[in-house]
């Protein structure tokens, strides 16, 4: 079997490493099992010296090479132009990027001075493995150092229609350099559609096709239930009484919908009162890219949000809104899926979205939960048993809470169960061995 070669933006440091914490992480251990590994990316650090070396550490059979990046680069390739510019992009938010020449040069150096550490690295019978939006032209940089082996590229985020994407200055300058892989993967149909007819439009001869990814659904039962019984979960439990749990996860991100989640729950409260004081609505959403000025916008946003709906319609032994900046625990996370009884999940534009199929392996089938997904998540198109929202209307959002708060045991059952055997049909092992395997299946 050829040794692979993982690529990704961020590599997980060594505490990271044995949890495995995130969906990423849990992801690609599956696609690790059975290869030998090198896992090459970013260390995390910034440095001011302007040559740095590759950092070489072996851990649990996997090789993993790590390189600091200068200040000033990272500053253009890593907020400039990945998170301020093509993160916003491609999830059909052109009003929030920020474009600069400066931030598309230092993004192409990056990938250039990536692609060149990681040459002297390589076998000839490597399969090379790259990951997200941050490292789209790397394959191609590698191509132009010599590199024959098959590289493959999978985008974890959505690609948007042709018309949104052409907004992007120089952007067949990416376009091309999909040109450079031999399989590329997205998440869902409708998404490699967006990138194809781009594609063909640019005359590039490539054709991405749809991957979607998922979760390891025993291993997170399995922690849930386990998580159930932990002193977080009785205390949640205890605090909630006989309240009906409403629960959201997610990263402090405005592609997340988080305050059209908030309106929605607001409408709850003032056009079903008959919920009031017995629900309770916990968001846990620990702050990322904090550095980034459109995410310390959001959160002061989100802030004022909470508490204007407290304050409004809090009783005083009622809160009807919980709300975490901090981080919780993954394994205490699972038990809070399987108490709360509907997982909201409201993003805007999502690629997949695992903590929609967290929810639902976390939940007990005797007495399961109920979702409530956006209609532009990717895991949309899977879930059939979940109540499918536009999370652009806040009084769709309070119907379908008021609805899933009304759904009696049996028809939360049914729902559950078409739910389940989707998660269950696309796993992150799925997901990690259709795409190695059409990647080594690729002609040479
Ligand atoms: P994310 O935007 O980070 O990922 P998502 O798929 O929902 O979004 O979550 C990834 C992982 O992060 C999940 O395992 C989840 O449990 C964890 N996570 C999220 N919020 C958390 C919180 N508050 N506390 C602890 N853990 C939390 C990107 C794309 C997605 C795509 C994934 C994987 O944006 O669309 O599904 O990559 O491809």
């Amino acid at each position: 079997m050829s040794r692979l070669i993982l690529v990704s933006n961020r590599v997980p440091q060594p505490k990271e490493r044995g949890q495995l914490a995130g969906g990423l992480a849990v992801a690609l251990k599956e696609a690790i099992a059975g290869h030998e590994t090198l896992w090459f990316g970013w260390s995390g650090k910034t440095v001011d010296q302007p040559v740095p070396d590759v950092h070489l550490e072996e851990a649990r059979g996997v090789t993993y090479a790590t390189l600091d990046l200068q200040t000033d680069a990272y500053e253009g390739y890593y907020r400039g132009f990945s998170n301020g510019m093509l993160w916003p992009l491609l999830h059909s938010r052109i009003g929030l990027g920020v474009f600069s020449r400066s931030d598309l040069s230092a993004y192409m150096a990056v990938n250039d001075a990536f692609a060149a550490a990681l040459k002297p690295l390589l076998r000839q019978d490597d399969i090379i493995w790259i990951h997200d939006y941050h490292l789209i032209p790397l394959g191609a940089a590698l191509r132009r150092l010599g590199v024959k082996a098959r590289i493959g590229f999978f985008l974890h985020v959505p690609f948007p229609p042709m018309a949104v994407y052409s907004a992007l200055p120089q952007g067949d300058l990416l376009l091309q350099a999909f040109g450079a892989y031999d399989v590329i993967g997205l998440q869902t149909i409708e998404d490699a559609g967006h990138l194809n007819e781009c594609l063909a439009m640019a005359g590039v001869a490539r054709r991405a096709d749809s991957y979607p990814i998922g979760i390891d659904p025993a291993a997170f039962a399995a922690t849930a239930r386990r998580a159930q019984k932990s002193p977080e979960a009785r205390r949640l439990r205890e605090s909630m009484g006989d309240r009906a749990l409403i629960l959201g996860v997610d990263r402090l991100d405005y592609s997340k919908g988080i305050p059209h989640r908030f309106h929605g729950y607001a409408q709850l409260l003032k056009r079903f009162p008959e919920h009031r004081n017995n629900v309770t609505f916990l968001q846990i959403t620990p702050v990322s890219r904090g550095d980034v000025a459109e995410y310390r916008s959001l959160r002061k946003e989100m802030d004022e949000l909470v508490g204007r709906i407290n304050g409004e319609h809090a009783e005083f032994d009622w809160v009807p809104v919980r709300y975490l900046t901090r981080a919780v625990a993954r394994n205490v996370l699972a038990g809070f899926h399987r108490e709360a009884r509907i997982g909201l999940v409201t993003p805007l534009r999502d690629g997949m979205n695992l903590v929609a199929k967290e929810y639902v392996a976390a939940q007990d089938a005797d007495n399961p939960g109920a979702l409530i997904l956006s209609r532009f998540a990717g895991a949309a198109s899977e879930m059939e048993g979940a109540i499918i929202i536009n999370p652009y209307d806040p009084d769709e959002i309070a119907e379908a809470l008021h609805m899933a708060l009304g759904l009696d045991r049996e028809s939360r059952q049914a729902r559950w169960k078409t739910m389940m055997s989707a998660v269950q049909a696309s796993t992150a092992a799925a997901w990690a061995h259709s795409f190695l395997q059409d990647l080594e299946n690729a002609p040479a």
